[in-house]
């Protein structure tokens, strides 16, 4: 018998592209809803809002949030404020992220970033209020018996605030120019990237009150998966066209950041990318197999081009 929990999932196909184009149709439906519609005064932050939100983005962290919660046995409704309030914080950071006192980008998702279409002033509010926005959301859901709404809301501020994702930002931004070391870099990764995937996928699993060795295993996942796309995302940077990805590639050599492939080269980050998602595989093996698209999802992140 097979050790690798996800070879018999993976000899079964399984249409991880339909199951995408699926979760992001729901997601844009209920993210339309939910949003003020840019007709709304004032019109300008609507339409910043908006525009960043529709932009194209993969969706990846409300599929995995969906995915979560169906390997629990939860519904769909009820991941999915859940789902849209992760990726309106998602689209705020990449929003703030291209500014030019941050990372200064001309291209995000295949389009002209925010501040080039209205402004600086008006991509740091649209920022902002995205970032409201995912509160006002994510407070649609109703919680359930083993988690509060208000512990869910305690996962979203955890992942976004001052020890996850923005120090990870800080880190980022004081590591440039510096000679940072594996380790370094790691914490850089686990905050800026790993610590949003992880709270996508544990939200998905808490909409559906999942058991805590199911949370303790959706924790365990979510951290490798994030890890992993990362180190894949540092390799496409080097890899990959600025057309293919929808944003200037090449950009981490030219801001001289320590990047995967920079410190351990290109063919190492690829191991250290797969071994994760190995571990990732790992980690579902309480589902039983109940948790296929989270599988094909980690698979689909460590083959992805773009
Ligand atoms: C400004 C607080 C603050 C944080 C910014 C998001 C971020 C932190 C920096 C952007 C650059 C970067 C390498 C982020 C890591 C996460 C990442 C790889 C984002 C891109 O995610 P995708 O590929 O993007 O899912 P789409 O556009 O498909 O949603």
């Amino acid at each position: 018998m097979s050790t690798d929990p996800g070879a018999s999932a993976r000899s079964v196909p399984f249409d991880i592209q339909g199951y995408l184009e699926r979760a992001s149709r729901e997601v844009n439906s209920a993210l339309d809803r939910s949003l003020p519609k840019a007709s709304v005064k004032p019109r300008t932050i609507h339409s910043a809002m908006r525009y960043s939100l529709f932009a194209g983005g993969k969706r990846l962290r409300p599929a995995l949030c969906l995915a979560a919660a169906e390997a629990c046995g939860g519904t769909l409704a009820d991941a999915l404020p859940l789902a849209c309030a992760v990726e309106c914080i998602h689209t705020y950071s990449l929003v703030h992220d291209d500014l030019p006192a941050m990372d200064d980008d001309d291209y995000r998702r295949g389009k002209l970033t925010n501040h080039k279409v209205y402004g600086e002033g008006m991509a740091v509010l649209a920022g902002d209020a995205l970032l409201t926005q995912a509160f006002e959301i994510a407070n649609q859901s109703p919680g359930t018996r083993r988690y509060e709404p208000r512990s869910l809301i305690r996962e979203l501020t955890t992942a976004a605030g001052s020890l996850q994702l923005i120090a990870g930002q800080v880190a980022d931004l004081e590591g440039e120019g510096q000679s940072l070391s594996e380790k370094e870099l790691r914490f850089i990764h686990e905050r800026k990237t790993s610590a949003l995937l992880t709270c996508s996928v544990r939200l998905g699993g808490m909409s559906a009150n999942c058991s805590p060795t199911q949370l303790k295993a959706l924790s365990e996942f979510g951290y490798n998966v994030g890890l992993a796309f990362q180190v894949i995302d540092d390799i496409l940077d080097v890899t990959q066209s600025s057309e293919q990805l929808g944003k200037t590639a090449g950009k981490d050599e030219a801001a001289q950041k320590a990047t995967y492939p920079s410190i351990v080269g290109l063919e190492k980050s690829r191991a250290i990318a797969a071994r994760l998602t190995r571990r990732a595989y790992a980690a579902l093996k309480p589902f039983r197999g109940r948790a296929r698209a989270l599988e094909a999802l980690a698979r689909h992140l460590l083959e992805r081009d773009r």
